[in-house]
């Protein structure tokens, strides 16, 4: 976390940093609470502690308590959420009706108006206890497509708080975001805020486009937007990882050794592809599945040499959609195995699961291509976890142009991952590539990954919401 540190902070005891997210950064162990893991959590809970601040968000529980509960020097407000407003508010308006428009309407989106009450009361909720919770003049810091509704609720009752949300997947183009019946209302509800942060350059510029046609915002300046006495910075802050943590845990010793063992136990292959996602629609894993097993049965490929091992990690496993994905992809899996597997050695290696950090490391250096194909992604730090664990110097990573990773990483092979043989293309050349060249291309993206910590995109945000 470079960077945090060099300059004045943005936030302090006096300004104190109040977070919220869908969900708090916890998990339930035996004895009560723990902090989760994960690059985000570790960036923000830093900050959030010497500034005094807190976080609000639910606890993963349906009907949990809101009562206060003090994590790791931090104070967590939980705010609590029924079971049937998960089922309208989460699963349905946030990841039925929301993330498949959000991401190119790759799937259609269902518009149920008490999903949308749902969404308005739980926003709502939030946007109270940061009322409460918040101190004077502290940056209140929103985070994602769940919380569209509190800036604007938060600013109704506070108007002594810095408020800024950042949006962690794409903002679609207006042509497909005013297909939503409450498209206004979000455009309203986010204009509560002092800065809009979102992932691309492209995204804010759908966002500016749509704050115009929709609510009659004008643009003022390159990235200032203006309603109602009230002026908005729209700009890009490209998510990142924890460049160091990722580079020290690849490094060490232990890991190089799993490294060996796990090419032993896939049978010494020539070459591992490797696929890491949640087990998400829009995340393209069916037709790189295909593509892969196209080139087996054409013989481009052969499975003695050449094995995928998919690691997919269960999500929102209540939604429909997902449960049909799942079932899809099994049977990919199932019919390529079927052809082209030997007693104990499976052409692809499918885990439905979610590993420990210490096993998903020694996979990443073990891949010698990594495949990551999204229809479309807000940014995809599987990406840059894959480039930031290659400390060897090689690998080969095959990126979807449709995710914001590809803004920084152009030396990744970029491909289509709607065209079915340029993704078989992409996925030979990557076999078939020189070290020559992949040893060249791995660096510039590792220069491009090192150059953007995680902790200099919060620092970057907190920076523009201090300005504002
Ligand atoms: C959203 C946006 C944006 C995955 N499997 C395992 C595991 N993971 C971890 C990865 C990575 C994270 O999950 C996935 O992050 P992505 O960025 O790839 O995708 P989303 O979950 O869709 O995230 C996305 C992101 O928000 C941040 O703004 O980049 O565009 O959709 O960190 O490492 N971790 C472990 N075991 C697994 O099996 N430990």
């Amino acid at each position: 976390m470079s960077g945090i540190n060099e300059q004045p902070p943005p936030v302090s005891p006096e300004r104190p940093l109040v977070l919220a997210a869908n969900r708090l950064p916890i998990r339930r162990t035996e004895d009560g609470w723990a902090t989760s893991p994960g690059g985000l959590v570790r960036a923000l809970l830093p900050i959030v502690q010497e500034s005094k601040g807190s976080w609000v968000g639910w606890t993963g529980e349906a009907d949990s308590s809101s009562e206060m509960i003090h994590v790791d020097g931090i104070d967590l407000h939980p705010i609590s959420i029924s079971d049937r407003e998960l089922e309208r508010y989460y699963e349905g308006f946030a990841n039925d009706t929301l993330w498949p428009l959000y991401h190119d309407a790759i799937r259609d989106s269902g518009y149920r108006s008490e999903d949308w009450d749902a969404y308005v009361d739980v926003n709502r909720r939030f946007a109270d206890r940061l009322a409460e919770i918040s101190p004077p003049g502290a940056n209140v810091w929103i985070h994602d497509y769940h919380l569209q509704l509190v800036p604007m609720f938060l600013r109704e009752r506070r108007q002594d708080v810095r408020i800024g949300w950042f949006n962690h997947i794409p903002f679609p183009p207006l042509e497909l975001f005013q297909r939503l019946p409450w498209r206004a209302e979000i455009i309203r509800g986010l204009l509560g805020a002092d800065v809009l942060g979102f992932q691309r350059a492209r995204g804010a510029r759908n966002f500016v486009a749509a704050a115009h046609q929709l609510a009659g915002a004008t643009e003022v300046a390159d990235d200032l937007v203006h309603l109602d006495d009230h002026t908005v910075q729209v700009g890009h802050f490209p998510i990142s990882i924890d460049v160091d943590e990722f580079e020290l845990l690849a490094s060490g010793r232990a890991t190089r050794q799993r490294v060996s063992q796990i090419r032993t136990r896939l049978g010494d292959p020539e070459v591992i592809l490797l696929g890491v996602d949640r087990l998400d629609y829009t995340k393209g894993i069916g037709s790189r599945l295909r593509a892969f097993g196209q080139l087996l049965d054409d013989g481009r490929l052969d499975a003695e040499r050449h094995v995928l091992v998919q690691i997919a990690t269960p999500t929102r496993e209540r939604v429909e959609l997902y449960q049909e994905e799942r079932r899809e992809i099994e049977q990919i899996i199932g019919e390529i195995n079927g052809r082209h597997a030997r007693l104990g050695f499976p052409a692809i290696h499918y885990l439905y699961r979610m590993l420990p950090v210490e096993d998903l490391i020694p996979l990443y250096r073990a891949g010698d291509i990594m495949l990551v194909t999204p229809f479309r992604d807000g940014m995809n730090l599987v990406a840059k976890e894959y480039v930031a664990a290659h400390v060897d110097g090689d690998g080969v990573l095959v990126l979807s142009e449709f995710t914001g990773a590809a803004d920084e990483l152009s030396d990744a092979l970029l491909v289509n991952p709607h065209d079915e043989q340029a993704l078989q293309d992409a996925i030979v050349q990557a076999v078939e590539m020189h070290r020559h060249e992949r040893r060249p291309r791995m660096e510039a993206m590792r220069t491009a990954v090192a150059d953007a910590n995680v902790g200099d995109w919060a620092r970057s945000f907190l920076d523009a919401l201090a300005g504002a």
